[in-house]
């Protein structure tokens, strides 16, 4: 007769994650193991009793959603994905951990292997983007009761809880109610310095508790304290922060609850006593039978409910509806915009392209029910809001406009959550010049590829006397270089109407609208085809070029006024509309080419020179700002740093000689 075998418990579960994390680091000779092994049981009671998911799926949409925001720790979320029995997470991905071409990156990449709902490693992004993630699923809640009911988990470590987008995004959880939204913090006292006493002294409880979240406590180490706080967590209608008291490395005996487990590997004889103490006797990368049908049983739960949920909505009324949802085909969109822009053609209306944004959301809101967006305490300025879209409250989760309030990187990040739960399209909007208090987010939004839509208003100096502090001058710049974002600087309300087209068509590319507070003439006198989506196109051709003036967005008025100067002295100046650099590079060269021509050129941008070398070449000339710009009004600024037309027809008439 065979010996019993002893029943595997949740500490046997957790030492399979430990296990793993130590001989990932060491094979890879890089890597955080410390999180891994020191959250290890709250991860196991967190997925063994709580998270339902199913991993035959990965994107079944009522999934818990799991945010590993302390994504140094990624070790954590491969062995967990590993042992849930993700088709695309073998054993080789682990031992391949950080290496070229392993879905196992240094730290989780979206997109990258299923079940990493969200790229993180910034740290703060995670737990930031998951308030978008409890949001969405509120606001699908409210659209599709019954068939959206799910919770967002977080772990979060010191270092998320001590960068300032924590503020931010606690703030406005705990000011929506968000109930589902459970950060569990890896309370552990250490970050990579040494002990957290050396920067902060911050009760952390308190804060979230200030926030109006629920906060409890647990022994991370203890899997019945876990799952006591967890239960109070979900029982509770607040946001909860649970303070998990652990200890780094736990399981290591001469270096757990130590700095120096943060983000080393172990070493050959810590790993062989951390095996020893933790009585785990299996070689590297081998888990026992035994407690991989414990975390077998984990997805077998999920896929149960899954196959309850799959006939909830086969028989609910709201089925075409809710996939349409997740479907969020932009196709109603075209036939609305085709209307709106002959009707901007008949009226030519002379609009900020805020006000043109403005017009053309009233088309969106009212063509595509999933849209919905916001502004950083801007609506007014940035006429983010149509006229249709009741604001999102605390309670009552079914309106379409969210007051991010004075929160530019929360709101960032909450839009790449909302994004990534699917069923909506979003945007959000505030001043360009703050775009770099979204940057982070808006980094990860090009990186993971969600195709959110940022509306950043008073794009230039022309927004006249804010002054300097308010006045863009290096921020398009600094858009164009982030990989993957489309930067668009729209000239009038067709080009605008032709952006809003782009960005909600966009699949996997963030959309940036760079839009004037100052009124623009309508420039263009037809909108069959879709111009703006070239990036750059011929707005006025002469037959035979001397100069080509080449502008963005506000700065096209000018373009038109010096080639109308230079026509009266007999210079043909063709003018070319630049909206976009990035969409303009994706062109084919011969059309690129031909747009360009071979003549000298002249840009045109209320903004420095930086990034166009794109369409300019060595002896070209470029208008535009070499420094900060200054407090007046608009028409004031614009003749005092020379952009005008004057300036421009002189740049030309010296590069042709004429
Ligand atoms: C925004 C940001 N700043 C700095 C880092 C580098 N970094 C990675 S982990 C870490 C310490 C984090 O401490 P904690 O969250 O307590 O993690 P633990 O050491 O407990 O695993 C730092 C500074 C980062 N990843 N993101
Ligand atoms: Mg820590």
């Amino acid at each position: 007769m065979n010996a019993p075998t002893k029943p595997v418990s949740e500490k046997d579960m957790a030492n399979a994650i430990r296990a793993l994390a130590m001989d990932a680091v060491q094979k890879a000779n890089s890597g955080h193991p410390g999180m891994p092994m020191g959250m290890a049981d709250v991860a196991t009671v967190l997925f063994n009793r709580f998270i339902t998911l199913d991993p035959a799926d990965h994107r079944w949409p009522d999934r818990d959603r799991f945010v590993l925001s302390a994504g140094h720790g990624s070790m954590l979320i491969y062995a967990l994905n590993h042992l849930l029995g993700y088709a695309d997470m073998p054993m080789e991905q682990l031992s391949s951990f950080r290496q070229m071409g392993a879905r196992t990156a240094g730290h989780p990449e979206y997109g990258h292997a299923q079940g990493i709902e969200v790229t993180t490693g910034p740290l703060g992004q995670g737990i930031a983007t998951a308030v978008g993630l409890a949001l969405a699923e509120r606001m699908a809640a409210a659209r599709f009761p019954g068939l959206v009911d799910h919770w967002t988990y977080v772990i979060a470590g010191d270092g998320c809880l001590m960068e300032g987008i924590s503020h931010e995004a606690g703030d406005l959880a705990g000011h929506l109610g968000l109930g589902r939204l459970i950060v569990l913090w890896d309370d552990n006292k250490i970050t990579i310095d040494g002990d957290t006493a050396l920067s902060t002294s911050t009760d952390q409880k308190a804060r979230f508790a200030a926030y109006g979240w629920h906060v409890g406590e647990c022994d991370a180490h203890e899997p019945e304290s876990v799952a006591t706080a967890i239960a109070a967590a979900k029982a509770d209608p607040r946001p909860s922060l649970i303070a998990c008291r652990s200890i780094i490395g736990f399981g290591a005996p001469n270096k757990q609850g130590s700095h120096d487990v943060h983000g080393a590997p172990l070493g050959a004889d810590e790993i062989a006593a951390a095996r020893a103490n933790l009585g785990w006797t299996d070689a590297p990368f081998v888990v026992p039978d035994s407690i991989r049908a414990a975390w077998a049983k984990v997805s077998a739960r999920g896929a149960v409910a899954r196959a309850d949920w799959l006939k909830t909505l086969a028989a609910s009324p709201d089925k075409a509806a809710f996939e349409a949802a997740q479907a969020a085909d932009p196709a109603p969109l075209a036939p609305a915009m085709a209307a709106h822009k002959a009707k901007l053609l008949a009226d030519k209306p002379k609009v900020a392209t805020r006000k043109a944004s403005e017009m053309a959301l009233e088309v969106v809101a009212g063509a595509l029910p999933f849209v919905v967006g916001g502004s950083a305490d801007l609506t007014g300025s940035n006429l983010t809001k149509a006229k249709s879209q009741r604001p999102v409250k605390p309670g009552d989760f079914g309106g379409a406009y969210i007051h991010y309030g004075i929160r530019e990187h929360g709101m960032a990040a909450a839009m790449n959550g909302i994004a990534l739960h699917g069923g909506f399209r979003t945007y959000g909007g505030t001043f360009l010049v703050f775009a770099d208090y979204c940057r982070p987010s808006i980094r990860l939004a090009a990186l993971m590829g969600v195709p959110v839509t940022y509306v950043m208003t008073h794009d230039s100096i022309g927004l006249g006397e804010d002054g300097p502090t308010h006045q863009p001058v290096e921020t398009i710049a600094s858009l164009r270089a982030i990989p993957n974002l489309t930067v668009l600087r729209p000239a009038d309300a067709v080009e605008t109407a032709e952006a809003w087209e782009i960005a909600l068509n966009s699949t996997c590319t963030p959309t940036l609208l760079a839009l004037s507070r100052q009124n623009l003439p309508l420039v263009r006198t037809d909108a069959g085809e879709n111009l703006t989506a070239k990036g750059a196109y011929v707005l006025r051709e002469v037959a035979k070029r001397d100069v080509t003036l080449i502008a963005t967005g506000s700065e096209i008025e000018i373009a038109l006024a010096a080639a109308d100067i230079l026509a009266a002295e007999g210079i043909a100046a063709a003018v070319v509309s630049a909206p976009s650099f990035e969409l303009f590079a994706a062109q084919p060269a011969d059309y690129r080419t031909a747009v360009l021509g071979t003549a000298p050129r002249v840009g045109i941008e209320a903004a420095i020179r930086q990034g166009w070398d794109a369409v300019l070449r060595e002896g070209d000339a470029f208008i535009g700002m070499t420094g900060f710009g200054a407090s007046a009004p608009a028409p004031a600024l614009y003749a005092h740093f020379g952009i005008t037309k004057e300036a421009a027809a002189e740049a030309a008439r010296k590069l042709t000689g004429k």
